[in-house]
């Protein structure tokens, strides 16, 4: 079973869509098993997006994501890095396939509704940036029998 870390951005939250992104990883089989919604700190921002502290759009990544409260998840199950970018879609939504989060919600850049670690790398750094042990809840869906072969 692999881990990854999600992130409904400020703009998701704040336009009711955290439910319509939560039912999208349920439905797709995955065990959510950690979640908060919380303003991030600055500190933390610059953490969770590090490779990008130099980057023209850094500054206004920033702002944004510090703009209003985000909603923190961590997902669990076969693949669930790959298969959770998969269903976020491309960076620019004007690029996502119709079907994936960005793809239907979605127009700039810049408010792009959501967050998906890249790799599990990543998402293992991104998990404990954000979470401790102890929020990670350990159970199982009943479904599990029949999802997995
Ligand atoms: P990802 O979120 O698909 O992994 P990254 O390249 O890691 O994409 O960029 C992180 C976030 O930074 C993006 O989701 C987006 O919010 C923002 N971002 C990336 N490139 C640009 C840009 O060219 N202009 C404005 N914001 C950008
Ligand atoms: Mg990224």
């Amino acid at each position: 079973m692999d881990r990854t870390f999600v992130m409904v951005k400020p703009d998701g939250v704040a336009r009711g869509l955290i439910g319509e992104m939560v039912s999208r990883f349920e439905k797709k089989g995955l065990r959510l098993v950690a979640a908060r919604l919380e303003k991030l700190p600055e500190k933390r921002v610059m953490e969770q997006y590090r490779e990008h502290l130099e980057k023209p759009f850094f500054p206004s990544l920033r702002h944004y994501i510090t703009s209003g409260p985000v909603f923190l998840m961590v997902w669990e199950g076969k693949s669930a890095v790959t298969v959770v970018r998969a269903l976020v879609g491309a960076t620019n939504p004007a690029e996502a396939a119709p079907g994936t989060i960005r793809g239907d919600f979605a127009l700039d850049i810049g408010r792009n509704v959501i967050h998906a670690s890249d790799s599990p790398e990543s998402a293992k750094r991104e998990i404990a940036l954000h979470f401790t042990q102890e929020d990670l809840c350990s159970y199982k869906r009943v479904d599990e029998a029949v999802l997995y072969e």
